[in-house]
């Protein structure tokens, strides 16, 4: 059975052109309940733990570098099905070809700086959530 949250982000580049409060609002009008938050920094070695099954690919530095260049919002959000519903919610990974009125396509950069991280599976989802929350942080 699909699970009810998923574990996502803001990243530094949207952070830095202050869609923050943009991207918050977003989240919440499309019925997603943000049930975690937080403002913080990686360091360039938790960006690699964070992306580690990434590690590999060729994007890989520049994607670590890129996600510990400066603050992010950490968020876990609830609704049904979250993690398919949120993945479809933010668009495609391109911001180039993400629907119009996702939050990719309104704030994205690039395929890199594509403004927000939405986790891929419940097992992830799980994982990703653990690495920035405990259990008394999330206010379900
Ligand atoms: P998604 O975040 O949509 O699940 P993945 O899993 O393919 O996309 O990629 C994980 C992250 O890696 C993306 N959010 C994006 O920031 C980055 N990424 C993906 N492809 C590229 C690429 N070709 N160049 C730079 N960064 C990339």
């Amino acid at each position: 059975m699909a699970g009810k949250r998923t574990y996502t982000m803001v990243k530094p580049t949207a952070m830095r052109k202050g869609y923050m409060a943009a991207i918050m609002n977003k989240i919440a009008e499309g019925g997603f309940k943000i049930v975690a938050a937080k403002m913080t920094k990686l360091s360039k070695e938790e960006a690699e733990a964070f992306y580690a099954i990434h590690k590999g690919r060729p994007f890989f530095d520049e994607l670590t570098s890129f996600m510990s260049s400066g603050p992010i919002i950490a968020m876990v959000v609830e609704k049904e099905n979250a993690v398919e519903a949120y993945r479809n919610f933010i668009g495609s990974t391109n911001p180039a070809e993400a629907a119009e009125g996702t939050i990719r396509k309104l704030y994205g950069t690039n395929i890199g700086e594509n403004a927000i991280h939405g986790s891929d599976s419940d097992e992830n989802a799980a994982i990703e959530t653990n690495f920035f929350f405990s259990d008394r942080e999330i206010f379900g």
